[in-house]
């Protein structure tokens, strides 16, 4: 059995493969591009949500959100951890993002504009999220695997606080209904463009399903989604904006209408509602950070320089 043999039988034997194994050079770069994009994902998407926690409800409703927020950050550095064992360094990734040569998810391009978008964005985008990255938790490479374990911990209850916020409003007043109803129609759509285009437009699912990267496909997973929320948006008492969406008996599935994939490549090519502030809003706090990393850089090489003093 040659290298790369060898490391197909351990993918399919289900062993881990880990940072110091031998790798095809592809599953290397694939998995660089994944978890840092996945990363920057985790990063520019505590920018919509932050933006509503000096306006949050009440004490309660804040707390949640700044813990979420904070959460978020966590799970992006997790990722970058991750990435970095694949022999990339965390400033390389954080240029990719600046520079554009690096996506994040095509959510985070569009606007926070009422107090229910956070509760759509926990209930759709973090509901989306968990079950693309439950499977992830089983991915073949372990550093990967390893962090999604956690991410995907902290993100059920990150759905949970998304559909209890919009339950509330559900049951609130005639103008709170409204709102929570706008919200789920502006977020219906982009949540799910979050799987990425369907199977037959989707250069990379292939490869990444025979390595394991990937256990689902973009469409298996986008239609467990929709399966899903179309049965609780009915404990909510509001409706998707989908006039075709509807339960075939047949394929024991939803139905649903098309996407808008112009749209959806849009927003990724940099076309979105808010793509430049969002990226303008990373490229700020990288530039304001600046000092912090001399200071840090400054204090580590006169410590060094000390310990080394002392040792001779
Ligand atoms: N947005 O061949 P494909 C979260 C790109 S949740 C932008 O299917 P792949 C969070 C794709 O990168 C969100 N770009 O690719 C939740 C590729 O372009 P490149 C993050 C997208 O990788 C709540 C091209 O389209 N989750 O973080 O096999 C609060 C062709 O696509 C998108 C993850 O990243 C998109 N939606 O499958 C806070 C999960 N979809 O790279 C944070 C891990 C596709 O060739 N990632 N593209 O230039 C994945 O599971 C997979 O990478 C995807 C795409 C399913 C997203």
């Amino acid at each position: 059995m040659n290298l790369e043999e060898n490391f197909q039988q351990k993918v399919d034997d289900e062993i881990k493969i880990e940072p110091k194994d031998w790798m095809p050079e592809k599953y290397r770069q694939t998995l660089i591009r994944q978890i840092s994009q996945h990363a920057h994902s985790e990063i520019v998407g505590m920018l919509p949500e932050g933006n509503w926690i000096t306006r949050a409800p009440s004490l309660r409703r804040k707390a949640i959100l700044i813990a979420k927020v904070q959460d978020e950050a966590g799970h992006g550095l997790y990722l970058y951890s991750a990435a970095e064992t694949l022999g990339i360094s965390r400033d390389e990734m954080y240029d990719q993002l600046h520079t554009g040569k690096a996506k994040y998810s095509s959510i985070f391009n569009y606007p926070t504009l009422t107090w229910a978008d956070i509760g759509a964005i926990g209930w759709l985008v973090d509901g989306a999220a968990i079950l693309n990255q439950i499977p992830l938790c089983r991915t073949s490479f372990g550093p990967y695997a390893r962090a999604m374990v956690r991410v995907c911990k902290e993100e059920s209850f990150h759905q949970r606080q998304g559909f209890e916020l919009l339950l509330t409003l559900s049951q609130g007043t005639e103008a709170q209904k409204k709102m929570c109803q706008d919200a789920i129609n502006r977020w219906w759509w982009p949540s799910l463009m979050m799987f990425g285009p369907n199977d037959d437009a989707s250069p990379h699912t292939a490869q990444s399903m025979k390595w394991k990267i990937k256990r689902f496909t973009n469409d298996e997973l986008r239609q467990k989604f929709i399966d899903m929320i179309a049965e609780q948006v009915k404990v909510l008492n509001m409706t998707l904006p989908d006039d075709e969406l509807k339960w075939n008996e047949e394929r024991k599935h939803y139905d649903f209408g098309k996407i808008n994939w112009e749209e959806f490549w849009q927003v990724v090519g940099g076309n979105g509602p808010c793509n430049k502030q969002r990226l303008d809003a990373r490229k700020n706090a990288w530039a304001d950070g600046e000092w912090v990393r001399e200071a840090a850089t400054a204090y580590a090489e006169k410590k060094l320089a000390k310990q080394t003093t002392n040792a001779a």
